[in-house]
């Protein structure tokens, strides 16, 4: 796949197309609308009057949008044959950060890349998993599992410094975590692909060290991107080196982790968890996760911020499109190899 933006027609070019593609399905949370692209615009004067901006909805102009846009910013849309009907575009946003559903990327038109959202989670997501971590160490799952059979017991738990975490996939977002949980003095321990140190991880390895490493530790937080290379990356042998009373955090996607695996763990009371995550999305009625003990379920709604989060994507598409139209490579580019 050719990378490198066409630095030649950047230079030449007057006006630039931008389509944003929302989809009704989606929450408000991701709306591409109007008000939100004129402020981002606002933010971003070097665009002025060099940028066309489209909207719409559901593929209501897609296919006349195709035909002149430059760049395309969305989640779900029409992959079919873009080469031919999308002939300019130079650059795909994803409203996200994990890619898994648009993979492989054999649909995306040579000399086009796709970026993603990775980094604009940061803040909120880093909240959400701290408040896990607290909910594990306080143990809420069980009370809430007592809760329901209106069961009065008592769980009592000790602080949460000196505790060890081990956050399995240090990127953006499990790396925000790691700093949070530096401040409330737990040790870190953390895996990624290529071993690099990061701050707030006090030890960090690679990936293929996981299995020694889920029997230290008494949070488990999965961060990995779900690719071809992760599927099941902790199925039944590795839930089942987890020690007793560990506490799970799953944030990420949910084939990342044998669920039914975990679920025998949990019915046991030998393991309590905090998933996100789901598949397929929504859980069905009849999922028997619904009513597992030892669980707190959030329906996938953990990172993106009711009202930053389009916001600021706006800005990684704005700030991609300066630097394309600078002839510059633009950022967050999804590698087609590791498929984040
Ligand atoms: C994402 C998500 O991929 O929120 O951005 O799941």
């Amino acid at each position: 796949m050719n990378k490198k933006p066409a630095r030649r027609r950047a230079v030449a070019k007057k006006t630039w197309h931008l389509h944003c593609e929302n989809a009704s399905s989606m929450s408000e949370v991701f709306a591409i609308t109007g008000e939100r692209v004129k402020a981002a615009l606002k933010r971003h004067p070097k665009l002025k009057g060099k940028l066309k901006v489209t909207l719409g909805e559901d593929g209501n102009i897609y296919d006349k949008a195709m035909r002149t846009a430059d760049f395309l910013f969305g989640w779900h849309f029409d992959r079919k044959d873009l080469p031919r009907r999308a002939p300019n575009l130079k650059m795909i946003h994803m409203h996200g950060a994990g890619v898994n559903h648009v993979m492989p990327l054999n649909w995306l038109p040579k000399g086009c890349v796709l970026t993603n959202s990775r980094g604009v989670h940061g803040p909120r997501a880093a909240e959400y998993l701290i408040m896990a971590l607290l909910m594990l160490n306080n143990r809420l799952p069980e009370m809430v599992t007592h809760q329901r059979a209106a069961r009065w017991e008592q769980c009592y738990a000790s602080v949460i410094t000196g505790k060890t975490l081990l956050v399995i996939g240090v990127g953006q977002i499990g790396g925000s975590a790691a700093d949070w949980a530096k401040k409330f003095g737990l040790k870190v321990i953390g895996t990624r692909r290529t071993g690099k140190p990061h701050p707030s991880v006090d030890k960090m390895y690679k990936s293929r060290d996981l299995r020694k490493l889920l029997p230290q530790a008494d949070f488990v937080m999965m961060c990995v991107p779900a690719t071809d290379h992760t599927k099941h990356l902790l199925g039944k042998k590795e839930i089942g080196l987890m020690r007793p009373g560990t506490g799970f955090i799953n944030y990420s996607r949910a084939d990342l982790v044998d669920y039914e695996a975990l679920r025998k763990r949990l019915v046991k009371g030998e393991l309590t968890a905090i998933l996100d995550v789901f598949n397929p999305e929504p859980l069905p009625s009849s999922s028997p996760l619904w009513k597992t003990p030892n669980l707190i379920m959030t329906p996938h709604c953990s990172s993106d911020d009711s009202i930053h989060y389009t916001p600021r994507t706006l800005d990684v598409v704005l700030s991609n499109i300066e630097r394309i139209v600078a002839g510059k490579k633009p950022t967050s580019v999804v590698d087609p190899k590791w498929q984040y």
